[in-house]
């Protein structure tokens, strides 16, 4: 039986090259392939897009959150493990056998004792960008942009980049320089403001850049605004496609923006891209590069959509909040990640609107072959 070939397969963990296997009792083993049969054929077995449990994660590694494909093939996912946050934040390799090797403990922030690794991207000089979103910590500007130093596949050090964000999401590297969005930028204010800021890679030799609060500073090269009560959640997810454009999400606006920049790399247009059409948010995104076309984290949704060059949302896959995540249904997904024909899905599963964070911390998969 597949799914439970596959389940076996995704509990090898490789840690720090000293291979151990996680290894539930036969009860749990047996509960979670049972239950899973159930919730499939619930959810209905035939359908092309059910998902299914990719990688399957221990405690230590509860809240997965950041993915980013690197060029040497491998998925680099970052675990902030705030849902049980006495274990530290993790950076972890997802191997191209769907193994899980730990690659780097992120250290504590100085003020909050916690680190909280959350989005994630590669640079051009090869070492991860990592948004630190101390925001469940402390909403007291004490997020930050860090780099992990990556020598022949291991990390040597991290650095601390960018202080004073409120709550820093999503990273992009590119050319020119790092994207970082705000997700809000003054926790008091309504409608809640939101952002990008960019930063030259020139900027990071020396002392940290710390910004200056309230979206003052002059690093920040988009505003957006979220009025949405009841989620209260602005500038998340966001990607380029092979134009150079710029798409960021506004999550409680359901909203997904594009933005153009004219030569001196200013922003010289924005409009709406896609909004709504079956989205209830907007987290997490990422580029399909056979297409342009990306594929879009719905975690108020519980789902996943496809949103094609025009703006077109298709909903991939969809299922009832607060599945636990077994069988690979989607518990609160937050990003996505294309490999080849496989489209990975963190399920953060945040204990936030009706789901409880609950025993199985997954990555859910699924084949987007025929997209
Ligand atoms: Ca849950
Ligand atoms: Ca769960």
């Amino acid at each position: 039986m597949k799914t439970k070939r596959h389940q076996i397969e995704n509990r090898k963990l490789k840690i720090e090259n000293t291979p151990i296997v996680w290894q539930p009792s036969n009860a749990v083993r047996w509960m979670i392939v049972c239950i899973g049969c159930m919730g499939m054929m619930i959810a209905g077995c035939a359908q092309q897009h059910q998902p299914r449990i990719g990688v399957l994660l221990p405690d230590e590694y509860n809240t997965p959150d950041g993915m980013i494909l690197a060029p040497d093939g491998n998925i680099y996912l970052d675990c902030p493990n705030y849902n049980q946050p006495e274990y530290p934040g993790k950076l972890l390799r997802i191997t191209k056998d769907d193994i899980v090797e730990e690659v780097f403990t992120y250290p504590a922030h100085p003020k909050t004792g916690k680190s909280a690794p959350l989005g994630i991207d590669v640079g051009p000089d090869g070492n991860f960008y990592v948004t630190d979103n101390q925001s469940f910590y402390d909403k007291n500007n004490q997020s930050r942009l860090l780099r992990v130093i990556m020598q022949k596949g291991k990390a040597v050090r991290c650095e601390v980049l960018v202080t004073g964000f409120v709550e820093s999401n999503a990273v992009s590297c590119r050319p020119e320089g790092v994207y970082v969005t705000e997700t809000q930028m003054d926790p008091s204010a309504w409608p809640l403001p939101s952002g990008v800021y960019r930063f030259r890679y020139n900027e990071f030799a020396g002392e940290p850049i710390e910004l200056k609060p309230g979206g003052k500073d002059a690093h920040l090269i988009v505003r957006l605004a979220t009025g949405n009560p009841d989620w209260r959640v602005g500038a998340n997810g966001m990607g380029f496609d092979s134009k150079g454009n710029m798409y960021v999400c506004n999550f409680g606006e359901a909203t997904l923006m594009r933005y153009t920049f004219d030569a001196s790399g200013a922003i010289s247009g924005s409009e709406i891209f896609a909004s709504g059409q079956g989205m209830e948010s907007c987290d997490g995104i990422k580029f399909d590069p056979k297409n342009d076309d990306m594929f879009v984290a719905d975690f108020a949704g519980n789902a996943v959509h496809r949103i094609d060059k025009n703006g077109k949302v298709t909903t991939v896959w969809k299922n009832a909040n607060d599945s636990d995540g077994i069988g690979g249904l989607l518990d609160r997904p937050s990003e996505v990640c294309l490999r080849g024909n496989k489209l990975y899905i963190s399920n953060i599963d945040l204990p936030v609107k009706g789901n409880r964070y609950d025993p199985l911390h997954t990555i859910s998969v699924i084949d987007v072959g025929g997209r």
